[in-house]
């Protein structure tokens, strides 16, 4: 059985940690995989978080089996920060949230709910979107196509082709939003450009799935969070995941959910029961301390305070290593604008740079996606001249 079966690809992003982790040599950088590091280089372990644990270990609470679709407290508060403590899909009871294995558990139990009741739907993601998202839909059964996202002219979105793209989509098709932050690429809409994308959406009878892992890393949690509230607004059929992997720094606990947006309360129930299906189908019920650390912070005045205040902090670094990036490449490299670094949100930026200069840049162990994406929220004030000098070289 086994003596035929072939190696599998690697995963591009994770592949690239792989072969940093075996460079041996001690100033290599790694802009690869999309992980916050704070300006020492370290992956923060959040002071709201510690705080939450240390409450947790007070109450020395027993591991019981959490429901199926995970910690009450937990759903609730995810559901008030996605959609809005005052949102009209809560306080209707149209809001469904199970508790899911990070970002990618959440997307996965929405691909195979979704096969199961339009096993036929088409599903489309962006022109690049996160690697993993076409792996995740096809296999759940689906065919996944692309539309027409990134304009590598402008370092922007080719929004009159994503418009057609969206326009000449099947009824009933699944369209892979990124609600904020867009990963590879850097480059989100306008919020003009939302209100067209919403029009096509619900005109065309398109079934959105919005992909939130950088809640809180673009403009702010609220801001960020808008799109999904203007979604909800316009009616229909809507899916969310959401991650607290780097919004909480989080990333080995798993923590997600996934919220859907029914009709009525009644469809809304019966949705759950069959969200529950898959959940205990996959893996019977969610894992407790990741879930149990968001909701103590989330529901804690003094802890959710202080979780915006860490989040805003790593926001704003981000921003000026986004700054001092352009500034000082346009010390050394002046003849190349890179300005558009500047206009980007969230982690990644889509520097540009070609699949030959990132090899050369390797050679000098500094690691990026092969796509010239780079992850800026690994920059920081030690390594950003050494990563300046080596870019300038092979530009
Ligand atoms: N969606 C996008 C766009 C991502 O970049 C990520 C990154 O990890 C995920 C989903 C998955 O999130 P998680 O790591 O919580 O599974
Ligand atoms: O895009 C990234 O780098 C992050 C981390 O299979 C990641 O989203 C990358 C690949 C993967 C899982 C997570």
């Amino acid at each position: 059985l086994f003596s035929a079966i072939e190696m599998a690809p690697r995963d591009p992003i994770l592949g690239i940690t792989e072969a940093f982790n075996a460079d041996t040599n001690p100033a290599k950088i790694n802009l690869g995989v999309g992980v916050y590091y704070d300006d020492n280089g370290k992956v923060p372990l959040l002071a709201c978080v510690q705080k939450a644990e240390a409450i947790l270990i007070e109450q020395a609470a027993p591991r019981t089996y959490l429901p199926i679709e995970g910690l009450a407290a937990y759903d609730k508060a995810v559901q008030e920060l996605v959609f809005g403590a005052d949102s009209a899909v809560i306080q209707e009871r149209r809001a469904i949230t199970v508790q899911a294995i990070g970002g990618t558990g959440a997307l996965k139990i929405g691909a195979d709910f979704l096969q199961r009741f339009a096993p036929g739907a088409q599903v489309y993601i962006s022109d690049p979107s996160w690697e993993n998202h076409r792996a995740l839909f096809e296999s759940a059964g689906f065919v996944v196509n692309n539309y027409a996202y990134y304009d590598a002219a402008t370092h922007g979105v080719n929004f009159a082709g994503m418009l057609a793209d969206l326009k000449a989509m099947p009824r009933g098709s699944v369209v892979l939003l990124h609600a904020c932050c867009h990963n590879p690429t850097g480059a989100d809409l306008s919020s003009a450009q939302w209100d067209e994308v919403i029009a096509a959406v619900s005109a065309g009878g398109l079934v959105p799935f919005l992909d939130m892992a950088y809640q809180g890393f673009g403009a702010g949690i609220a801001e960020d969070g808008a799109v999904v509230r203007r979604f909800a607004a316009a009616g229909g059929p809507l899916l969310i995941s959401n991650s607290f992997s780097k919004s909480f720094s989080l990333y080995g606990e798993r923590v997600g959910a996934l919220s859907v947006v029914a009709a009525s309360a009644e469809e809304a129930g019966r949705l759950l029961s069959q969200l529950k299906r898959v959940v205990r189908t996959n893996y019977s019920n969610p894992p407790v301390h990741g879930g149990k650390v968001v909701a103590t912070v989330l529901t804690t005045p003094e802890l959710r305070q202080l979780w915006e205040e860490e989040l805003a902090g790593m926001r704003v670094r981000i921003k000026e290593m986004r700054d001092a990036f352009v500034k000082k490449l346009k010390e050394k490299a002046p003849e190349h604008d890179f300005a558009f670094v500047r206009d980007q949100v969230g982690m990644f930026s889509y520097s540009g740079l070609s699949k030959a200069q990132v090899e050369q840049l390797r050679a000098q162990s500094i690691y990026a996606v092969d796509t010239g994406r780079i992850c800026v929220a690994a920059l920081n004030s030690r390594n950003i001249d050494i990563v300046i000098d080596a870019i300038a070289k092979v530009l």
